[in-house]
């Protein structure tokens, strides 16, 4: 982890860029034959493809079984099922306060207007397999998606070289009531979700995390009217850390993000030099024992230490940066707080490590990255609920609105919207009159 001093202002741009992101042409190319494929092949394409790529057989059945769901409870340690079953509630929780109240709201005598939060009808939730499946993003989505109500939720996630699907994502499917579930993975899922197969009901969004075909495909869907949580990239934190942080915790956050990928990204802001120096020692020292070492030190390769001036330059860099997730290890960190302005997800003080909101303590972990914080939230109850607007109008209303909306429609040149209200006025006989 390379530490640069009081970088100059114009020299921050380097330091706060991301790795050339872009989609490899390569890439989008194969994503749209295999959409092709899945949508004029259906099942018999997602076959094939669990055969090629997942190393799978799953001809006995692209759906999970009830059966198959029941059996994976056992495979799962008791241990495990009570940690994941504290992280739903606290993720329920903190979710359920989401929901909406709106009021029905009389904007001139007559004039009702109200808007009422309906689920999104039907939801695909893709949760990656490989050498981490992330369970824990099936409860960030899934607990929403209940929460909203959307009656349909399918699950897709890759199939096992055995045909199964992993049992900790089985355990915290049936636990969030998840029955439809799919045995595909990478971008022929996105697509089998985009337009359905026999197996395979379509779907109105699309969320969930996935490597460079996933966030292809996913953005290819969007071309088919299906919407999407929202663009990916990978994962990022940024640390500001004062001289009361404690580098041995400062340097488990810098790597519990390393760990995630080669792209992750990491930056830590600190107005101490001491601080920076100890940290990068400490960052080495832990590196040696992690299993996903090597991904970490790849990592931690394009990571920077920062050192700056002040509080105040610190968030500055950190809101033009606008990283997914912002630790503020720092001695007053409500006040830090205060400013900032774009983040996905924000720890506070010496003990609140990402890793909690990663898996239990109540907030959603899919989150903007990319600076996309600048202009995106993360994922909440609202991506999963759609506003839709009411309105009621009374003689008496229609009285009062009727040569506002006459005068503007006649100004726009729209006379059939002018005459809308006027005929309908010349019907009336008396303001009070009611209908
Ligand atoms: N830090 C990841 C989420 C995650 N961490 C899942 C562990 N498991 C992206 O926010
Ligand atoms: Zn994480």
């Amino acid at each position: 982890m390379q530490i640069f001093q009081y970088p100059s202002q114009p020299e921050w741009a380097a330091l706060q860029q991301r790795a050339a992101a872009g989609q490899a042409q390569d890439v989008e190319q194969r994503v749209a034959q295999i959409f092709a494929d899945v949508r004029q092949r259906g099942d018999a394409a997602l076959l094939e493809y669990a055969q090629q790529l997942d190393g799978a057989d799953v001809r006995a059945g692209l759906r999970v079984t009830p059966e198959e769901m029941q059996a994976s409870q056992a495979q799962v340690p008791a241990e495990l099922q009570t940690a994941i079953r504290q992280a739903h509630a606290n993720i329920r929780r903190f979710h359920e306060a989401q929901r909406p109240t709106e009021e029905r709201v009389e904007t001139m005598p007559g004039v009702l207007c109200w808007r009422r939060a309906v689920p999104v009808q039907r939801v695909g939730l893709y949760i990656p397999g490989g050498t981490a499946p992330l369970f824990s993003t099936l409860l960030m989505l899934g607990v929403p998606a209940r929460l909203a109500g959307c009656p349909e939720v399918v699950l897709c996630t890759p199939p096992q070289k055995d045909g199964s699907v992993n049992p900790v994502i089985l355990f915290t499917a049936q636990l969030l009531n998840i029955t439809t579930i799919i045995k595909a993975g990478g971008a022929q899922a996105v697509a089998a979700l985009c337009g359905g197969t026999e197996s395979v009901p379509a779907v109105d969004k699309i969320f969930g995390p996935g490597n460079r075909y996933v966030t292809a495909a996913k953005q290819l869907a969007t071309r088919y009217g299906v919407a999407i949580d929202m663009p990916a990239g990978p994962s990022e934190v940024l640390v500001i850390a004062d001289e009361t942080a404690n580098p041995v915790f400062v340097a488990a956050d810098l790597l519990s993000q390393a760990e995630h990928g080669p792209d992750s990204q990491v930056i830590l802001l600190s107005d101490s030099l001491a601080m920076l120096e100890a940290t990068q020692v400490e960052v080495q020292r832990q590196l040696a024992t992690l299993p996903r070492a090597t991904v970490a030190a790849q990592a931690l390769a394009e990571s920077r230490a920062i050192l700056l001036r002040t509080a105040e330059e610190m968030l500055f860099f950190s809101n033009q940066y606008a990283p997914e997730h912002l630790i503020l290890a720092v001695k007053n960190p409500e006040q830090l707080a205060e400013g900032v302005t774009s983040a996905g997800s924000v720890f506070l003080g010496h003990l609140t490590p990402e890793a909690a909101g990663d898996y239990a303590s109540g907030t959603n972990h899919t989150l903007p990255t990319n600076g996309y914080a600048r202009n995106y939230s993360g994922v909440s109850l609202d991506s999963f609920l759609k506003k839709i607007t009411f309105q009621r109008i009374t003689a008496e209303g229609l009285h009062g609105l009727g040569s506002v909306v006459e005068t503007m429609a006649e100004a726009e040149g729209l006379t059939a919207h002018a005459r809308a209200i006027t005929l309908r006025l010349e019907t009336l006989v008396s303001p009070t009159q009611t209908q």
